[in-house]
């Protein structure tokens, strides 16, 4: 990982993230330094970049290419496996209340049963398709929890499985989606640059993005201030998610992205595993967390509370304020 000296000239987060980069984790080295880069990166940025994350290549290109295949498909094939709400193809919809991008998606639940039953409408090989995304999902869940336990170890919290076990759960209600944003969904503009997934964060706990070589991807360090992040399809890039801000009492922060389309370059594919509790999971601050000078900042949901929440909002609504004891 690359840390600034403290003598370093550049003192606001912009800046430094600006002229460094975001935090990269190679997961190869010693393990202590990694849970302690990991650890840092949540809490300044709530996002960092994986390399040496050890998901063979073949993994990820099977999964890459039955999502080209689906994207490839004529419009009303595509439609077949739709609506997305909330699971199946969608397109520049996003959610229930009226967001748009200029995007075309597809959002399946990671649990095999569901995944068996939706690839009928997704591929004309269903089961080569589901055993495809099943692998991917089983290797980007390893991965999550790895980082979860080494995030436990970092905090100094004697439970290492107290975030994965949330995921691993077999009622988890992880889901993966898959982001295609072809420039034929753009209309001609004066501004190249075109909204393909609004600003949000992530109501997950941890999310692992994966992306072709297009650019378009963007996180906010300070309100208002958009960093672009360069795309490297060979690594994975973390982001937290509300619930593992919840969890860790604040202390890691839930990063707010954007995805910008343009219309001169090629069509971006991004993959995202969103790594999520079951729908009865209680999520509350660790005790480990909650001290008396840092007291709970937020009071117990489940799951299945907090998904409510984020139906009935907006994609920019700040969601756990509606959670937030202050
Ligand atoms: C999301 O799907 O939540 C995103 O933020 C999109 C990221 C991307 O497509 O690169």
């Amino acid at each position: 990982m690359v840390v600034p000296s403290p003598n370093h000239p550049i003192h606001n987060q912009k800046e430094r993230i600006k002229s460094i980069g975001v935090p990269v984790i190679d997961l190869s080295n010693k393990r202590s330094i990694v849970s302690d880069s990991i650890v840092k990166a949540c809490e300044e940025y709530g996002f960092f970049k994986v390399i040496n994350h050890g998901i063979s290549k073949d993994i990820i290109s099977n999964m890459e290419n039955e999502a080209h295949d689906f994207f490839a498909k004529p419009s009303r094939e595509k439609l077949k496996a739709g609506p997305a709400t909330p699971l199946g193809y969608g397109i520049k919809n996003i959610g229930f209340n009226g967001d748009f991008g200029e995007v075309e998606y597809l959002l399946l639940h990671t649990n095999p049963h569901s995944i068996s039953q939706r690839s009928k409408s997704i591929s004309n090989d269903p089961i080569k398709f589901s055993n495809v995304v099943n692998d991917y999902i089983e290797a980007v869940r390893d991965l999550t929890c790895e980082m979860l336990e080494l995030i436990a170890e970092g905090l100094w919290v004697p439970d290492k499985s107290i975030f994965s076990k949330l995921i691993r759960d077999v009622d988890s209600d992880s889901i993966i989606r898959i982001n295609h944003y072809p420039s034929s969904l753009q209309h001609m503009s004066n501004n190249n640059n075109r909204i393909g997934f609004g600003a949000h964060t992530d109501p997950q706990i941890l999310n692992l993005l994966r992306s072709n070589d297009v650019d378009g991807f963007q996180i906010s360090v300070e309100d208002g201030v958009w960093v672009p992040v360069p795309s490297d399809p060979a690594a994975f890039y973390v982001n937290v998610g509300d619930a593992l801000q919840a969890l860790t009492n604040g202390r890691f922060s839930s990063v707010k992205h954007r995805v910008l389309t343009n219309s001169n370059k090629s069509t971006r594919m991004s993959m995202i595993y969103f790594g999520t509790p079951p729908l009865h999971a209680c999520i509350s601050p660790i005790p480990e967390l909650v001290t008396p000078q840092k007291p709970s900042q937020y009071r117990p949901f489940t799951w299945a509370e907090y998904k409510k929440a984020t139906y009935a909002l907006r994609l920019s609504d700040q969601r756990l304020n509606l959670f937030s004891v202050q």
